[in-house]
């Protein structure tokens, strides 16, 4: 073994009882991320939500696994008092790929970013992940593109989620996910969902009625060798979304200011969906935390359907 390879001894993941049991008896695995408890929610809604999606997933039968980093571990699924310390975090560190190392090498407290979540969801075997929108390609700077896109263009992971954050630039990050070959799958819907807003205007290719069908989608996409992710995309509930001309007024004055205050690089979109929150009123947050909880049940009912083997197959 040479230095370098994954020590089993002195492994970096620690499982927590619960995701450990449900590992060894194969019931149904949700991945939940903590960028949006660290970074994507203000205090003290970021602990509710947290909490919230964790009984969600419960509730539909399956077992939350909510990733974060902690104490130089990366912790599949967290204890009532870690859920608390990164909820509670003073200057926590937001976590995508190239961060693992010096946040675990130094002890800090880091919420999970999607990259970062479905990475570790990969290597622990869970394959259904809730969040509430991926990263992409940013609006006037189509260099600043997430690792999220890169991610889900190599790891065997579906994420449930309303779109990518209507901050971006969907309709280029809608063909960067075509050219990773990442199927994009419409729950209930033929249009790619603006994350605040139930539709963007982009139409998509797949649409699928239930979670059975998303299931059996994956299966099929997987089972014949292919490696990528897969995009299950979910409107938010109708009685929480806002509509889209509404939500562009917001978000075009919050880019502005962003420009002005010359935020770049990771800062940005916790400072973009911050600056909506507060010129929306709290609305956006709102329906931020009405659609992740959504999320969360749908993603549990796929889980709960892959876990079952609806049809036993296994192409190998
Ligand atoms: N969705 C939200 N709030 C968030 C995020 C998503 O409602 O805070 C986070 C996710 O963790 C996503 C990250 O992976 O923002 C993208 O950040 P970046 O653009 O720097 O890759
Ligand atoms: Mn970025």
């Amino acid at each position: 073994m040479t230095p370098f390879e994954p020590s089993l001894k002195r492994s970096p993941y620690q499982l927590s009882r619960e995701v450990a049991n449900a590992k060894g008896n194969n019931l149904p695995l949700v991945a939940l991320e903590s960028t949006v408890v660290t970074h994507g929610l203000p205090k003290p809604e970021n602990l509710a939500l947290a909490r919230a999606m964790e009984a969600v997933v419960r509730g539909v039968g399956a077992v939350p696994a909510t990733i974060a980093l902690m104490d130089g571990k990366v912790k599949v699924g967290l204890t009532e008092t870690e859920l608390e310390r990164l909820a509670k975090a003073e200057n926590p560190r937001k976590v995508s790929l190239l961060d693992f190392g010096v946040v675990l090498a130094g002890g800090e407290i880091g919420g999970t970013t999607v990259a970062a979540t479905m990475f570790v969801a990969e290597k622990q075997g869970i394959q259904v992940f809730a969040t509430g929108g991926i990263g992409g390609v940013h609006r006037g700077n189509p260099t600043d593109i997430s690792t999220d896109l890169m991610q889900l263009g190599r790891c065997p992971v579906l994420v449930v989620c309303a779109g990518a954050k209507a901050i971006l630039d969907l309709p280029a990050t809608m063909e960067y996910l075509e050219t990773q070959g990442v199927p994009v799958i419409g729950f209930q819907t033929d249009e790619l969902p603006a994350f605040y807003a139930t539709s963007s205007g982009i139409k998509l290719k797949a649409r699928v009625e239930t979670p059975k069908e998303a299931a059996k989608i994956t299966e099929a996409h997987w089972g014949m060798g292919l490696k990528s992710g897969i995009l299950l995309v979910v409107p938010p509930p109708k009685d929480a979304a806002i509509e889209r001309s509404l939500v562009e007024g917001w978000i075009e004055k919050a880019l502005l200011q962003a420009n002005v205050e010359g935020i770049r690089g990771n800062a940005i979109t916790p400072y973009l969906l911050d600056r909506v929150s507060h010129l929306s009123e709290g609305r956006s947050k709102r329906t931020n935390i009405a659609l992740l909880k959504n999320n969360a049940r749908v993603a549990a009912e796929v889980a709960a359907s892959l876990a079952s083997g609806f049809e036993s197959t296994r192409y190998i």
